[in-house]
């Protein structure tokens, strides 16, 4: 394989820049372009910081030198890194230097793919990894830290062991008939295959909360023009960001924003005031408030309180009967007419009661309920992974005639499909996907 080179640091000016090499010749190449005294008549020692000249073409770079021997390093190759000043010129220029001396630019996420096919991290890992470095939450950043350090792999190859382990047995009942009973074999199959079902199911179950972890709870805020939908995204962000008036009708496009709350993002979008118009812009903006309706996580219907729900309120209710939703009683400030038991009033104009809609956000999406000493399911490959292995234990569970061969056939299914979450049999396409994605120098 090829010695490939990056700048693996952002680029622009700060205070280091870090140059990294990996390849069977980092090593060379990093020592013909640097000059350090305590290196003149001795080997260079893995995992030593060295300070010496990188020498470019018209100037001279201290800096820093490491080197991790293979398979110690991040790649599992040599790997060679140059801590300089964090000049986004010059690492270029250092980079540039390295690659004369025959590396090749590595492509995004390469380092991290060599990790991955030199057995360093599963691909479970390695996207975690990325969801930890592009986490926006405390949630986000737990959850991801838990997958990262090789939660999932750990529990899916607990899984596949123990299927693979009672096939064997069953196996070896079969090529010795005399020593054991194949029933009870057969049973033994069984009840690690219902075991693993069980421990799959609760990880899948778990996939609800945790994209909610990642991207954050989307809730919608809904109601009839002038109830004071703006009003209230405004006040919920703590920011003046829509534009309010006494106009009907004056939100025409969705508008989202997104808060942290207790460590969990939730993303609000402000939606046009649903009512029957001939304005053909407003129309296709209550479309969109239609369609934030149907995608997100739950609905803040927002009433005036200082009026009886009228037609249109009532239209719009029917509309979110199979969603869940916080009706939020606004203008509380103003003389109350509207008298609902399960109503949450409030005032986005004075502020009261604001943090209460957050509360019951959490509260009825269960969100409030996040055990970060759990694993969650935050990735969508890894639940359909999950799910088409739990069909496939399903399939053999249901099976009337339980021959070996179909244990043999599907039990290779399942463990298949498990093994498209740790990378173990991930098509290479999906492999090169997935590292594609990562930054540049990652
Ligand atoms: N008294 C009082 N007035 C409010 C409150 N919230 C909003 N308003 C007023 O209600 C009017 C409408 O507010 P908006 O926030 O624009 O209402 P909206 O629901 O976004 O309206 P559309 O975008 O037209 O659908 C404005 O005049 C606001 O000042 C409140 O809590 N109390
Ligand atoms: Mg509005």
């Amino acid at each position: 394989m090829s010695t490939i080179a990056q700048i693996s640091t952002p680029l622009g000016s700060g205070g280091i820049a870090i140059v990294r090499i990996s390849g069977e010749s980092a090593l060379e190449i990093g020592r013909s372009l640097f000059y350090c005294k305590k290196l003149q008549n001795s080997d260079i020692l893995p995992r030593m910081l060295y300070l010496g000249d990188f020498e470019l073409d018209d100037a001279t770079e201290k800096c820093m030198m490491v080197y991790f021997k293979a398979p110690y390093s991040f790649t599992g190759e040599d790997v060679v890194e140059f801590q300089i000043h964090g000049g986004e010129y010059l690492a270029a220029k250092v980079l540039d230097k390295i690659l004369e001396k025959g590396a090749v630019l590595a492509e995004n996420g390469e380092f991290s793919k060599r990790a991955f096919l030199n057995g360093k991290m599963s691909l479970d890992e390695a996207e975690a990894t990325i969801d930890m470095i592009m986490s926006t939450s405390d949630a986000q950043l737990k959850a991801s830290s838990k997958l990262a350090h090789g939660n999932l792999y750990k529990t899916v190859k607990e899984i596949q062991d123990n299927i693979k382990d009672s096939l064997a047995s069953l196996e070896v009942t079969l090529d010795y008939p005399e020593h054991d009973d194949e029933q009870t074999s057969i049973d033994d199959v069984k009840t690690v295959l219902t075991n693993a079902l069980d421990r799959l199911q609760k990880l899948q179950d778990t996939f609800s909360e945790g994209e909610k972890i990642r991207f954050g709870i989307d809730v919608a805020i809904v109601g009839k023009p002038n109830v004071g939908k703006s009003s209230l995204l405004n006040a919920l962000i703590g920011e003046d960001r829509a534009i309010v008036t006494n106009i009907k009708g004056t939100t025409r496009d969705t508008l989202k924003e997104t808060i942290n709350y207790q460590g969990l993002k939730i993303n609000f979008i402000d939606t046009a005031g649903i009512r029957d118009s001939d304005d053909a812009v407003e129309k296709i903006g209550v479309q969109k408030s239609i369609q934030s309706i149907e995608e997100s996580d739950i609905i803040l219907f927002v009433l005036d309180s200082s009026e009886d729900m009228d037609k249109e309120d009532k239209e719009l209710e029917k509309l979110l009967k199979d969603k869940k939703v916080i009706y939020v009683l606004n203008k509380s400030d103003k003389k109350n007419k509207l008298q609902l038991p399960n109503g949450l009033y409030v005032s986005a104009m004075n502020g009261e009661n604001i943090e209460k809609i957050l509360d019951e956000i959490l509260k009825r999406t269960r969100m409030d309920k996040i055990d970060y000493s759990q694993l969650y399911i935050t990735n969508k490959r890894h639940y359909e992974a999950l799910k088409s292995a739990i069909n496939s234990i399903k399939q053999v569970l249901e099976e009337k005639i339980f021959t070996t061969d179909i244990i043999d056939m599907q039990i290779k299914k399942i463990w298949q499909k498990l093994g498209e979450i740790t990378g173990e049999t991930a098509n290479e396409a999906i492999i090169d996907e997935i590292f594609s994605k990562f930054c540049l120098g990652k």
